[in-house]
């Protein structure tokens, strides 16, 4: 027997005509007979680096192009702003000194691609993009992704900055090598929907700072630190990785959309997963943001202090690249 989706789509076939593709945005399973009207495009990333990180993919976004094109471009920015301490070049290093970096990317159909623990390049993600493209993997690591980076012609980068450099060895002397630091977790996450409809997303990170050397994150883990299923979403996070990583986080918001939540109420249930069963979740913070098919936009974090950056279609001719404070589940 059909269910009523399959039902609808075969029936919306036979009225428009089988040449026409068939748009599974407009077929939604809890409110089939009332389509909700799409907004885009629209971007929404984390944290204030995301307002200039939203700036650049929206000019990718506003002449036409696509939203893979969009977020890679987005978060570009945050990796080469050595003022963004936790994110690419001038990202803090791990407790051994090395910055080592995690990032990954998924498009519309599904592809994605990733590195982790890779050092020496200033934008990890493009290197991702080239895993999604170029190879038949998801995922490079450490020494091998960086030779595939450099085989791709990406330069050799310190990405040490003085001021990471500095604060490496301020936390040194008086931490004698001891845990990672939970507040210096700022990855820039961004899912976008393009002018077709369609959604990527992009996560980048340095990862928390201080961490022991090959520790990889949440950022680079597909279903964990970002996902995207063009039918229903896309998520990401933000905070300590080890926590999103244990409830498979960005594709658990996404799962939650598809039965029906809505991006925020997905978010918070998400943070909500992981103060049930992490004993510890006072000590750090958490935070998802996330967008749904229609270009409704939410975001959740465990404490206060979390902000979304969301860039929605110009009104009346204002800028409409807004900073949220987030609401938050620890008072
Ligand atoms: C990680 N989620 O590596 C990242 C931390 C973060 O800036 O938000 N980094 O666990």
């Amino acid at each position: 027997m059909k269910s009523r989706r399959e039902f609808l789509q075969i029936s919306t076939a036979a009225v428009i005509g089988a040449s026409v593709k068939l748009e599974s945005k407009q077929i939604d399973p809890f409110s089939p007979d009332e389509p909700r009207k799409q907004v885009k495009p629209v971007v929404i990333s984390t944290w204030k680096h995301g307002i200039p990180a939203n700036e650049a993919a929206w000019k990718i976004l506003k002449s036409g192009g696509n939203a893979l094109d969009a977020v890679e471009a987005g978060v570009r920015v945050p990796e080469a702003d050595p003022t963004v301490t936790s994110v690419g070049f001038g990202g803090y290093p791990d407790r051994d000194g090395h910055v080592t970096l995690d990032a990954c990317i998924m498009d519309e159909n599904g592809n994605c691609g990733s590195v982790a623990f890779l050092e020496h390049i200033l934008h990890p993600i493009s290197v991702a993009r080239l895993v999604m493209e170029k190879t038949e993997h998801v995922m490079l690591s450490g020494a091998g992704a960086e030779q595939f980076a450099f085989d791709n012609g990406f330069k050799k980068r310190d990405l040490l900055t003085k001021n990471a450099e500095k604060k490496w060895k301020e936390w040194s002397k008086s931490h004698q090598y001891k845990p990672v630091d939970f507040n210096n977790h700022d990855t820039i996450g961004m899912i976008a929907m393009d002018k077709n409809g369609n959604l990527s997303g992009a996560c980048t990170t340095s990862g928390l700072a201080w961490k022991m050397h090959g520790r990889v994150g949440d950022s680079p883990i597909i279903g964990a630190g970002m996902y995207v299923d063009n039918e229903i979403g896309g998520a990401a996070a933000t905070g300590k990785g080890e926590a999103v990583i244990k409830i498979a986080g960005s594709f658990l918001v996404v799962e939650l959309m598809r039965i029906g939540y809505s991006p925020a109420r997905a978010c918070k249930e998400a943070v909500r997963r992981i103060a049930r069963k992490q004993k510890d979740f006072r000590n750090f913070q958490v935070a998802f943001i996330a967008m749904n098919k229609y270009g409704e936009t939410g975001y959740y974090s465990l404490q206060k202090g979390f902000q979304a950056a969301v860039y929605l279609p110009a009104k009346n001719g204002k800028n409409n690249n807004k900073l949220f404070d987030s609401d938050y589940l620890v008072r």
